[in-house]
């Protein structure tokens, strides 16, 4: 086996490649990825998968080839994309329905069905690719929402790799996540991975919230059920690569330093004696960050203050970004026009209030920048979390400077320290500006300090360093659920001891074990294909076949009226042996009716639950209850029973969706101890799937075969899937 490697996986490579004339350029990009992952990437012999961002129709056969083996060198591994796909999978499905829709732009989403197809296609091109890499015990990392569904498609093919999923912008809140059309498949995918990150906590409340009721599956504070796995969900806050802010500042700031163009015209405005400051934004060109409305009420905050006019300076760096989506070329144009008519109204011969760039600038001149505003002003309307506002801390060497962010970007959540204000409210913008502005400089010092502390600490090794810890850690939650997976090898040592044996007891618990859980109960009556498996294990006379259950003896009664097996009903109450009926304990039941109507009023204030009257016991469902609620009803109905049960010899059982309260004196376990104790049995196999059964599998002897279904905490030998597998299994015993 090759050393295990990391494997990453982004929409683009971490490399600028240029063509011309058949000549190949190849650079590394700088972006924050990039840098984090550098160790990563370069750590033993780790890969990086992802798009050139060169369409096979520029490319001929030859040049491809070419530009494989020099990406080769440097590490990385190209998925080859069509111009088709870039259309439909990146500028469509990616950048008009997955942005928008995260970033609670809703008036912009689109949801077209062709290009949810290419991102489906897409998608299964970069698992491909991943999937040719792989060896085993490698680690794959993919990164945001270009990819949703590539942990899923590994782990289908590839189930024994560990895969971490990093989405780098926001989750949206149920209400927004519920209008998607391909929500479910979209949250599957993303759960192939065993480790899913976002930015902050609330990202992650809002994902784990989907997953409850989207998918109904089970959360236990920050993990999920799935399956035969459990997956993690936590919050990576990611940093900046401080150092080389930090450095790249203290060497602007050196005065043998000769000074850039764009720094002379920016000292042209710098004077502190006349208290002229400058303030700063820089931005990808994106309706998220909130430009127009920035520009909105930097317009009001003059007219507002106007004693700063001719004082303060914008300087307003937008980078071009997806510039072919019709959304960005109206935002491009409104900006412009706000720019210009702000700057017609204000300016005068020596002051233009805006200055405005529309391009990228080289990594130099963005530490110009920074290093000259007194003010970052950091405003979008939604944001995963934001690097600028960093980086701009990262450059104050002398502790200067004051940061103004929205509280609607993910850094605001680490970043207490600076002003924080909401981008919504021009009246909090022209206060918080007029504030910062005027802020005593051992104030800023405080503060900034704060925050660099945080960011040196927290950089972007480090987070993705903790990463890959959380997910190597991923590694051992899977070994300990796992272990007790009931293998082919201990299905067959089971069938040679069952063979070997004269005098067997087989113990079946009903719903959720023989049968798969449905919305109604009613809907879970035996089916052909189980009277057949049950009927042959009853025949053979060295079995004692019981079918034990909470139901009540009214229900099995009628669906096994024609059966021969032996039940065992109400938890315990009621054995029938023989055809004959035998009360197993004798209980009281006047409780019931002081409860009902406490439980009712439950019924009446969580929709989709209720109650199911048995014999001895009262069940409350919820199975298709709000989950959150219902999480919080049955905090409240243990409160309120509480006292009842004490009294009364009474016990609360939590099964699955659903709490029945019955008597203490009765259980699954005191009803498998007297079916034990009525013979001498050679081979005991005991199936269950909840709460209730594992009464049974504490009675057990030491050497019975218990097995729980599915992958919950279980005092049981071995686990196994679903009612499907339970059934395949028993009848292979024949
Ligand atoms: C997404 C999420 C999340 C900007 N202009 C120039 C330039 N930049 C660099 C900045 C910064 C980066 O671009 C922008 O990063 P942000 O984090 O601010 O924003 P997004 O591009 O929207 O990133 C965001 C991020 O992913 C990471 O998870 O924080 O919320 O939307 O590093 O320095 N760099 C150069 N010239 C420029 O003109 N060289």
């Amino acid at each position: 086996m090759s050393n295990p490697k990391t494997i990453i996986v982004s929409n683009r490579l971490p490399l600028q490649i240029s063509i011309e004339d058949d000549k190949l350029e190849v650079s590394p990009s700088v972006g924050g990825l990039a840098t984090g992952m550098k160790s990563v990437h370069s750590e033993g012999n780790g890969v990086w998968v992802g798009w050139t961002g060169i369409t096979d129709e520029e490319l001929n056969p030859k040049l491809r080839d070419k530009v494989e083996k020099r990406i080769a060198e440097e590490q990385c591994v190209a998925v080859n994309l069509t111009e088709n796909d870039i259309e439909e999978y990146y500028l469509g499905f990616s950048n008009k329905t997955l942005w928008p829709l995260f970033h609670y732009f809703m008036e912009y989403t689109v949801f077209e069905t062709k290009e949810w197809e290419t991102y489906v296609q897409v998608n299964q091109k970069f698992a491909d690719a991943v999937i040719e890499q792989i060896n085993e015990g490698d680690t794959v990392w993919v990164h945001d929402y270009q990819l949703l569904l590539v942990p899923q498609m590994i782990k289908a093919k590839k189930p024994n790799i560990t895969i971490g999923f990093f989405l780098h912008i926001p989750f949206p809140s149920y209400e927004i996540f519920r209008t998607f059309p391909w929500r479910s498949e979209v949250l599957e995918g993303m759960l192939g991975a065993d480790l899913i990150g976002f930015h902050t906590y609330d990202y992650e409340r809002h994902f784990l919230s989907s997953i409850k009721r989207i998918l109904r599956l089970d959360v236990n504070f920050n993990e999920i059920s799935y399956h035969n796995r459990v997956i993690k969900v936590d919050s990576f806050p990611m940093g900046i690569d401080y150092q080389k802010f930090w450095e790249a500042a203290l060497k602007h700031n050196n005065e043998t330093e000769e000074k850039s163009d764009l720094q002379k015209r920016l000292d042209e405005h710098i004077d502190p004696k006349q208290n002229k400051k400058l303030i700063l934004s820089i931005d990808r060109m994106d309706y998220t960050k909130g430009i127009p409305n920035r520009i909105k009420a930097f317009e009001y905050f003059l007219n507002t203050y106007p004693e700063y006019k001719e004082k303060v300076r914008l300087v307003m760096l937008a980078v071009p970004s997806r510039s072919n989506v019709p959304q960005y070329i109206k935002l491009k144009r409104e900006t412009d026009e706000l720019v210009g008519r702000i700057n017609g109204q204000f300016a005068t011969v020596s002051w233009t209030p805006i200055w405005y760039f529309y391009r990228s600038l080289p990594f130099d001149n963005l530490i110009d920048l920074y290093t000259s505003a007194d003010v970052a002003l950091i405003t979008p309307v939604r944001d995963g979390m934001n690097l600028v506002a960093k980086e701009y801390v990262a450059t104050r060497t002398n502790t200067d400077g004051v940061l103004i962010l929205s509280e609607m970007a993910g850094a605001a959540k680490e970043m207490n320290e600076a002003l924080l204000i909401n981008p919504n409210s021009y009246d909090d913008f022209a206060d918080t500006l007029k504030r910062a502005l005027q802020m005593p400089l051992a104030e800023q010092k405080t503060r900034m300090k704060f925050l660099q502390k945080r960011l040196k600490r927290y950089d972007v090794e480090k987070w993705a360093k903790e990463f890959l810890n959380a997910l190597n850690a991923t590694k051992e939650l899977q070994e300990v659920i796992v272990a007790k997976e009931l293998t082919e090898a201990d299905a067959s040592k089971i069938k040679s001891d069952y063979e070997k044996a004269q005098k067997r007891l087989v113990l079946l618990d009903y719903d959720g074990t023989l049968t798969t859980f449905t919305d109604n109960p009613q809907d879970a009556k035996p089916d052909n294909e189980l009277f057949q498996l049950l009927d042959t294990l009853e025949v053979d006379s060295k079995n004692n076949l019981v079918l034990i259950s909470g139901r009540d003896k009214e229900t099995f009664k009628k669906w096994f009226k024609n059966k021969p097996y032996n039940l065992v009903t109400d938890h315990g109450v009621w054995l029938r042996h023989n055809n004959e009926w035998v009360e197993l304990e004798r209980l009281k039941t006047d409780w019931m009716t002081r409860l009902l109507p406490i439980l009712e009023t439950f019924v009446d204030r969580t929709p989709g639950t209720f109650i199911e009257r048995k014999n001895y016991s009262l069940a409350w469902h919820y199975r298709t209850a709000d989950p959150e609620l219902a999480q919080i009803r049955t905090t409240e109905l243990k409160t309120v029973v509480t006292s009842m049960i004490a009294n009364n010899d009474l016990s609360l059982l939590e099964g699955n969706k659903v709490m029945e309260i019955k008597s203490s004196n009765v259980n699954k376990g005191r009803a498998t101890n007297k079916l034990l104790m009525e013979a001498d049995y050679d081979f005991v196999m005991i199936f269950g799937d909840d709460w209730t059964d594992e009464y049974m599998f504490e009675e057990a002897p030491s050497d019975a075969y218990t097995v729980k279904v599915g992958y919950k905490k279980t005092k049981a030998r071995y686990q196994i899937k679903s009612p499907i597998q339970v059934r395949a299994f028993l009848k292979e015993l024949d």
